[in-house]
């Protein structure tokens, strides 16, 4: 029998200090001995058994840096990725601000990877940014500066689609739409619940802003 291939991505984690970054990565840690990268980050090796052959995810999470801002992470962080998840948290109105800073550094070293714009704690009911800021912001910034990335509302606490990030870069990285994973990530237990009524509720909003703000693009562009 052939083996089966392995393919090797580094994803960066990048996002506001609080959001919940490593509270996500180590969801699915399983126990796993992290890995200490060179420059003070956190590597957790990855794997995922997909029906295109098995992907590792090198996934790097910052250990505090990401505090001072974008620029207070160095270079070689950055260099040759092939995927990230820029996150914030949609209680916290200041880190989906600066969601734009993260996506403007990412690409700087990487114009053309995938991304997955992540919002989370979906598990919290309050939330300061509203579907119609998100929808607005998206659209200009997923339409316009940007046609490889995507978005999405997670729960980390809540296991709430953690394991969509990484199926939506898998598909991306290794360029067949129609991958699947041919069993889930094992994942520590949930300590929060989603409240699907909440979540799809604000989902179905984000849509109908995100639609309409797309349209209105694509109408100015027509003048
Ligand atoms: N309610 C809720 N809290 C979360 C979630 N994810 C992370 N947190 C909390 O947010 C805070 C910051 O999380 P952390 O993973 O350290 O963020 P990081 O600085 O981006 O790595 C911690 O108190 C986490 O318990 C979530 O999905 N829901
Ligand atoms: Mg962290």
């Amino acid at each position: 029998m052939a083996p089966v291939r392995t393919f090797r991505f580094k994803m960066l984690l990048l996002g506001d200090l609080g959001v919940g970054k490593s509270t996500f990565i180590k969801r699915f840690a399983n126990g796993k001995k992290d890995q200490i990268g060179p420059l003070g980050v956190e590597i957790y090796p990855l794997e995922f058994k997909t029906t295109s052959g098995n992907i590792c995810f090198e996934v790097w999470d910052t250990a505090g840096q990401e505090q001072s801002g974008t620029s207070a992470l160095k270079d070689e962080y950055y260099l040759h990725a092939d995927c990230a998840i820029i996150m914030f948290d949609h209680t916290s109105r200041l880190s989906f601000k600066r969601v734009s800073s993260w996506h403007k550094a990412l690409i700087k070293h990487n114009p053309d990877i995938p991304i997955v714009i992540c919002s989370n704690k979906a598990d919290v009911r309050e939330t300061s940014v509203t579907p119609n800021a998100i929808g607005h912001c998206l659209a200009r910034f997923i339409n316009k500066y940007d046609p490889n990335a995507t978005f999405l509302e997670i729960s980390a606490k809540a296991n709430y689609k953690v394991q969509l990030p990484f199926l939506w870069l898998a598909r991306e990285c290794v360029g067949n739409p129609d991958l699947e994973f041919e069993e889930m990530h094992e994942l520590v237990e949930p300590e929060r619940k989603v409240q699907e009524v909440v979540t799809k509720d604000r989902e179905k909003r984000f849509m109908e802003q995100f639609v309409s703000k797309i349209q209105e693009l694509s109408d100015d562009e027509a003048l």
